[in-house]
């Protein structure tokens, strides 16, 4: 056998498909053209500053909802999606964010509990990249624990009004529709929200240390008067939105993967081309114990996710799962970022590289779509049967 390659140890690449790869590869080579070269300046602007374009182009590379069929959307399968996904993340956790919160959140909310005629409104052109959309669940007082919160929705007349205010909601100061979780009289229901109806405001979330490359921002909703057709109506209690949540996640299990790629890759140009003590440091020791910790980190998570993908193409994905690997996953991302940041030295605290900025961004990913504790306890929950919860 030959030796392994320092890009795919285990040689994984050769299970994936024609299709999957030619997928890979076209995300890959728009990554590497249209967003690498301007990412840190997005990160260091905090911001990304033409959104409709890049929604444009991410539509036209047929990233936004790709595993949904119909609609104008690609049909893809789960594993060429995650591969997508990974792709994005190896350039910036945010510009994947881009394309999970609009196709894994707001469109799969309308494809799911949405009437046919509010997916044939919202569905062709938010798969274009023409509209955008955000998904607002958390609120100030109400994260980890969504059930709680007082978002509120109530009948009038043939309408609802709702009120509440919705926080640290991506893409929400410039998104065209939102999609809000309030609660009724009868539980847990979703709204479609266009977002210059009266009394809703947007609000963006300035001074982050993380995630900078993506806009968070907060909602605030004062008597939004709604018509009866913005209620998504398939979805009812808390299990809707978590169920939106899934395939987001399932998105990030693979996302961190190739966040946790691009770190031990640019650990591994660095080690072996900067110099000290009269050789490269990838002849250190120790430097070598961190690039073989990172490379296992970076194929254990290449490996866990393709075989949840699998698992989800083959309908046998339990939310279980998504968990695993959101949980396993993002802290290997995290302890590649962390390792590789010390490998590049003064460096590596710069944007010129990019290990620290992917190492602030995991921050984020770790506590969005269920915070490491949370997931640890799903898991904790699967196993024992018991949940610590409540
Ligand atoms: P619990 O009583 O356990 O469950 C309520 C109902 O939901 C069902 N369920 C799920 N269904 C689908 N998928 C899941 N993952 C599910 N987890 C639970 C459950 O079976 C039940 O159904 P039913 O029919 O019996 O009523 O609910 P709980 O209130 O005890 O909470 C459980 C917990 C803590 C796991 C859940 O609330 C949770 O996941 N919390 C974390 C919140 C979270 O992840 N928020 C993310 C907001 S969106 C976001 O961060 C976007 S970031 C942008 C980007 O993705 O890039
Ligand atoms: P809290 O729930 O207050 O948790 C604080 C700490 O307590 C955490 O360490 C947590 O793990 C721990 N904790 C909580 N409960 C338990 C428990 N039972 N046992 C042990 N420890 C516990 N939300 C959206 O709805 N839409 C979005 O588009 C979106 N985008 C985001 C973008 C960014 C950049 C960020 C940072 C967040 C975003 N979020 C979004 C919100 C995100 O989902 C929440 O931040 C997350 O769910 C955690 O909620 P919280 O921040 O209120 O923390």
């Amino acid at each position: 056998a030959s030796p392994p390659d320092p890009d795919d140890f285990l040689a994984v690449d050769g299970s994936l498909s024609g299709e999957e790869r030619d997928i890979r590869d076209t995300v890959r080579g728009f990554g590497s053209r249209e967003l690498l070269p301007h990412v840190a300046q997005w990160f260091d602007a905090g911001t990304i500053p033409e959104p409709r374009a890049l929604a444009k182009s991410l539509g036209e590379l047929g990233v936004f909802g790709m595993h949904l069929h119909g609609y104008g959307c690609a049909g893809a399968s789960a594993v060429a999606y995650g591969l997508a996904c990974r792709e994005l993340e190896a350039v910036d956790s945010g510009l994947r964010s881009f394309v999970s919160v609009q196709g894994s959140l707001a469109m799969t909310a309308i494809h799911k509990f949405g009437s046919e005629e509010q997916k044939e409104t919202w569905l062709p052109r938010m798969a274009a990249g023409d509209v955008i959309g955000c998904f607002g669940l958390t609120e100030p007082d109400s994260g980890s624990d969504p059930g709680s919160m007082r978002t509120s929705a109530r009948r009038d007349g043939d309408g609802w009004v709702l009120n509440g205010t919705k926080m640290w909601i991506t893409n929400g100061s410039i998104a065209d529709v939102a999609i809000v979780w309030a609660g009724t009289e009868d539980g847990i229901r979703g709204f479609l929200v266009p977002t210059d109806t009266p009394g809703f405001t947007a609000n963006t979330v300035h001074r982050k240390l993380s995630l900078r490359a993506s806009i968070t921002s907060e909602l605030v909703l004062e008597d939004v008067r709604l018509p009866e057709e913005a209620l998504l109506p398939g979805a009812s209690g808390l299990g809707a939105p978590l169920s939106c949540l899934n395939e987001a996640r399932y998105g990030i299990v693979w996302g961190a993967a190739g966040a946790a790629r691009a770190c031990y890759r640019a650990a591994l140009d660095y080690a072996t081309t900067r110099e000290q003590f009269g050789g490269p440091i990838a002849g250190f020791q120790l430097t070598q114990r961190k690039l073989a910790d990172m490379l296992v980190d970076v194929n254990q998570a290449g490996l866990t996710a393709l075989q949840i993908g699998r698992l989800k193409d083959q309908g046998a994905c339990h939310h279980n799962h998504v968990s695993f690997g959101k949980f396993s996953c993002v802290a290997a991302a995290q302890r590649v970022a962390r390792l590789a940041r010390s490998v590049h030295g003064a460096n590596g605290i710069t944007l010129e590289y990019p290990v620290m900025r992917h190492m602030a961004n995991l921050e984020t990913v770790a506590t969005y779509e269920g915070t490491e504790e949370i997931h640890a306890l799903s898991l904790g929950q699967a196993v024992t049967g018991v949940s610590a919860f409540r």
